[in-house]
């Protein structure tokens, strides 16, 4: 009988890293996830790949942190995963104006330390860094491509331009299978509760069962292009299935504003939205990435990746992800 793959997932307890458990899960693999210690639950979103029953059987978590470069190069060295997904960040963009130098830490510093352990410990393993549409900021050029400059806008934004370039880097110098996912805006009812698209939907969820009556915003204008996430952590695991390693745009193409999200959410339970949104100044960034658009041909042609999650029903599924929960 031949071995289960192992892969190691950082940031598994977010959004992404426990949709990707869960895929790599039904795709036969032994999932290795790194968790931070914390003072209050942290596996809420870990709750649907635990209720398989495989903890410690297929499903293993262990306490590390990115910045700890002993903890990291100790588990690649035992696990020796044949894949490893770098997802683990201080990813809030606005709360990264607020403390630069830890998200640099986190995002920087954590992503060089894990590079370097699978340098030594597991240089055949197969590395993703989750990179972002973030990192095209003040946009060059319309729609945003592998080949657009990166302009970064955020202290998060230029930690992601760091950790793209470093993993590149790692490729050319030392011949590791790493690639880059440059991923645009992706959204779940798992999103974290600070994103706009949850807050949102939770919002208005909130407003159509009589618990409050306002929802306060910042800059509605901002034009985003948000895909649905399950779909963006195939693409992940597509790329590292390829010949050979690459970095690749995943998006759906399509762009829109907050406002054009804000009136898609309150048209689902059918209030008008201008009588609940409120807008606050203190809630714009000191700069602002005004419009991002995707261009996913080359995911497409070289994956096979498409989404099929269109604007509408990704607005559907989260409002109606807070009314059920
Ligand atoms: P998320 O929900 O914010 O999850 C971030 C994860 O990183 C959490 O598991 C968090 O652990 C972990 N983490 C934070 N600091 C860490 C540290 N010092 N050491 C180890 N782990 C740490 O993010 P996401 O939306 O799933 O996104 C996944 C990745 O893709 C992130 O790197 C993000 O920057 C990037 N990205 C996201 C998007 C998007 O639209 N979602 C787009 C492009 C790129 P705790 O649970 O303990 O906080
Ligand atoms: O903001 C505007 C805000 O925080 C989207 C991260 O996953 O995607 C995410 O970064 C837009 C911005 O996401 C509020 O000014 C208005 O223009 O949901 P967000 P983000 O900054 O695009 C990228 C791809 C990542 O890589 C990041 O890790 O919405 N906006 N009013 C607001 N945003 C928030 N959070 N809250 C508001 O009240």
């Amino acid at each position: 009988m031949s071995e289960a793959p192992r892969a190691l997932i950082t940031g598994v307890t977010g959004q992404d890293g426990s949709y990707l458990t869960e895929l790599l899960l039904d795709r036969g693999y032994e999932v290795h996830g790194l968790v931070r210690r914390s003072a209050t639950d942290n596996l809420q979103n870990l709750r649907p790949a635990l209720a398989r029953g495989v903890l410690n059987e297929r499903l293993f978590l262990h306490f590390g942190d990115l910045r700890e470069a002993l903890g990291l190069h100790r588990l690649i060295q035992r696990i020796r995963p044949r894949e490893v997904y770098n997802l683990g960040a201080q990813s809030d963009v606005a709360l990264s104006f607020e403390l630069p130098a830890v998200t640099t830490e986190i995002n920087t510093v954590g992503t060089t330390l894990l590079l370097e352990a699978v340098r030594e410990a597991a240089p055949q393993a197969r590395f993703y860094q989750a990179s972002s549409s973030e990192m095209f900021g003040r946009v060059r050029e319309t729609p945003q491509r592998e080949t657009t400059p990166f302009y970064p806008r955020s202290p998060y934004a230029a930690s992601k331009v760091h950790g793209y370039w470093m993993t590149v880097n790692m490729r050319e110098s030392w011949g590791l299978f790493a690639c880059n996912g440059i991923l645009f805006n992706h959204e779940s009812p798992r999103r974290g509760e600070r994103f706009v698209t949850r807050k949102i939907a939770r919002g208005v969820a909130d407003i159509a069962r009589g618990r409050t009556k306002t929802l306060t915003l910042g800059n509605l204008d901002a034009r985003r292009d948000w895909g649905y996430a399950p779909e963006y952590v195939e693409a992940m695991w597509r790329m590292l299935q390829c010949a050979e390693p690459d970095d690749y745009v995943i998006a759906t193409g399509e762009a829109h504003s907050v406002r054009d999200f804000v009136e898609a959410a309150f048209a689902v339970v059918g209030l008008p939205w201008q009588d609940h949104v409120r807008l606050d100044e203190r809630l714009r960034r000191p700069a602002e990435v005004d419009a991002l658009l995707g261009d996913a041909s080359k995911a497409k042609e070289k994956l096979g990746w498409a989404p099929t999650v269109r604007f509408e029903e990704l607005v559907r599924r989260m409002v109606e992800g807070e009314l059920n929960a």
